[in-house]
C-alpha cells in the first residue's frame, strides 16, 4: 500500500438512532454530521478510527467485515466503543450492525476507500491564493484612532499550478498579504511576527508610512521573533507594502507583498463590490509549465527573466480557483497592485472600459475617466471602477499579452441579461430573437 504522511487517524463518529422508523447510524461531526448511514470516505493507506455511540439504548455494534474490524457491543444509552483499521485496499466495503436483524432493519453503510494517497500540502502544496473578494469593508465615517495590525511572515510550500509547487514567503500565508484598511490620521501599530519555522529574517516596508525604510528598519525580525513599528497615516492613497530584507527582490518575488488603503476622510465613493488583485513574477529554474517542486533561480531574478506571471499568487488563482463574481447593473472596484518585483503591468479587462481610474493609487487626485488600459509600476497601484452593463465573462490581463501564456489571466464573471443592444453577434439590423 502507498505510504501516507498522515500520522493521526482519520476519525468518524457514528451514533445509533432511528430515522424514518428504521434503525440507523447517524454521523456526528465533520462532513458526515447528521447524515444517515453516512458513507465514510477515506484514502488508501490511511488509518481509520470509528467511534460508536449508543444513541437510544438497544444493543449495537459496527463491523467492517472486509477488514475484519469491529467495535465492541455498546449496551445502554451513551455507551461507546472505538476501533480502528488501516484502509489497505481500495473499494467499497459495507459496515453494519451484527446484532441479529439490525442490518436488515437499516443499520448498514459503506466505507469507500479511494485508490492512492490523499493529496496533502506536502504533495500538492498549500493553498496560498488570496481570494480577490477577501478584503475588509470601507471604513466609513469615524474619527482617527490607533489601529493595531498583526502580521505573521510564513514560509511554506504552496500550490503554484496543478502538479506544481513553489516555496512561497508570505504575509499571513497568502499571496498577496492581507489588504489593510485605515483612514488618514490613524496611528497604525504593526506587530510583525516571523514564524519559528522560517529559514530567514523578514521585515515590512509600508509605502503608506513616512520614516526610515517605511518601517523596515524597525521590523527586521529573525525566525521566531517579533517586532513592532508604529506610523501615522499622513496621506490618503492605496499603497503597497512588502518585505524589505535583502535580497529584497528575492523576498518580493517569493510573495511578500500586499496593500494598505489609507482612506481620505469620508472614504471613496461607494460601489457595489470591491476586489483585491495583485500581480507578481516568479523566477524558477524550471521552465514555465513544469511539474514538481520549482526552485528559485537567482540569476534569472537578477537579470529579470521570469518564468511565471501570476495574479494573487498562483496560476489559475482568478480563473479556476477564485474568479471575480458580480451582476449586471452593479458597480465594481478593483484595487490593483503590482508586487513584481520587476515588471510594470498594463492592466486591462478584456471587453470592459474602466469608467474611472485613480492612477498610481492617488485617490486625492480627480480620477481619469473612460480608460482602456492602465499602467501600474512595481510597488504601485491603481483603483479602477466600472459599471457592469452586460453579462459575460470578462478577462483580466496585463496587456503585455505574452504574459497571459505564462499564467497571468483572471476572470470577472458577470451574471444577468446579455443585452444584445450593447453587443450581439451579427449585423446591426439582425438582433437575435430573445
Ligand atoms: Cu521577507
Amino acid at each position: 500500500a502507498p505510504s501516507t504522511s498522515y500520522h493521526a487517524p482519520l476519525t468518524f463518529t457514528l451514533r445509533t438512532g432511528i430515522a424514518s422508523g428504521r434503525m440507523v447510524y447517524i454521523g456526528v461531526g465533520g462532513e458526515i454530521d447528521g447524515k444517515v448511514n453516512p458513507t465514510l470516505i477515506v484514502h488508501e493507506g490511511e488509518l481509520v478510527q470509528v467511534n460508536l455511540i449508543n444513541g437510544e439504548g438497544a444493543e449495537h455494534d459496527v463491523f467492517v467485515d472486509q477488514y475484519n474490524a469491529r467495535s465492541s457491543v455498546v449496551v445502554g444509552k451513551n455507551a461507546s466503543s472505538t476501533f480502528s483499521f488501516t484502509a489497505s485496499k481500495p473499494g467499497e466495503f459495507a459496515y453494519f450492525c451484527t446484532i441479529a436483524g439490525h442490518r436488515q432493519a437499516g443499520m448498514e453503510g459503506l466505507v469507500r476507500v479511494i485508490s492512492g494517497p490523499r493529496s496533502s500540502p506536502e504533495t500538492e502544496g498549500a493553498d496560498i491564493v488570496r481570494d480577490p473578494a477577501d478584503l475588509p469593508p470601507p471604513i466609513g465615517q469615524r474619527p482617527p484612532k490607533v489601529v493595531k495590525v498583526a502580521l505573521e511572515t510564513i514560509e511554506l510550500k504552496g500550490k503554484l499550478d496543478d502538479g506544481t509547487t513553489y516555496t512561497y514567503w508570505t504575509f499571513n500565508g497568502k499571496v498577496p498579504g492581507p489588504l489593510l484598511r485605515v483612514r488618514v490620521g490613524d496611528t497604525v501599530e504593526v506587530t510583525l511576527k516571523n514564524h519559528p519555522d522560517s529559514v530567514v529574517a523578514h521585515s515590512i516596508d509600508f509605502h503608506a508610512a513616512t520614516g526610515p525604510g517605511g518601517g523596515a528598519h524597525a521590523t527586521q525580525t529573525d525566525p521566531g521573533g517579533s517586532s513592532t513599528v508604529t506610523f501615522k497615516a499622513l496621506k490618503p492613497g492605496v499603497y503597497v507594502y512588502h518585505c524589505a530584507t535583502p535580497s529584497v527582490a528575492n523576498h518580493i518575488t517569493n510573495g511578500m507583498y500586499g496593500m494598505i488603503i489609507v482612506e481620505p476622510e469620508g472614504g471613496l465613493p461607494q460601489v457595489d463590490r470591491e476586489f483585491y488583485v495583485m500581480q507578481g513574477e516568479l523566477y524558477t529554474v524550471e521552465p514555465f509549465g513544469s511539474h514538481g517542486d520549482m526552485e528559485m533561480d537567482y540569476d534569472k531574478l537578477i537579470s529579470e527573466r521570469p518564468e511565471y506571471f501570476i495574479f494573487n499568487g498562483a496560476v489559475g488563482a482568478l480563473t479556476k480557483r477564485h474568479p471575480l463574481y458580480a451582476n449586471v447593473g452593479e458597480t465594481v472596484r478593483i484595487y490593483f497592485g503590482v508586487g513584481g518585483p520587476n515588471y510594470t503591468s498594463s492592466f486591462h479587462v478584456i471587453g470592459e472600459i474602466f469608467d474611472t481610474v485613480y492612477t498610481f493609487g492617488s485617490i486625492t487626485s480627480p480620477p481619469l475617466t473612460n480608460v482602456q488600459t492602465v499602467t501600474v509600476p512595481p510597488g504601485g497601484s491603481a483603483v479602477v471602477d466600472f459599471k457592469l452593463d452586460r453579462a459575460g465573462t470578462f478577462v483580466l490581463v496585463d496587456h503585455a499579452l505574452s504574459r497571459a501564456e505564462r499564467g497571468l489571466v483572471g476572470y470577472l464573471v458577470v451574471q444577468g441579461p446579455e443585452d444584445d443592444a450593447i453587443m450581439h453577434h451579427g449585423p446591426a439590423d439582425q438582433m437575435p430573437a430573445n
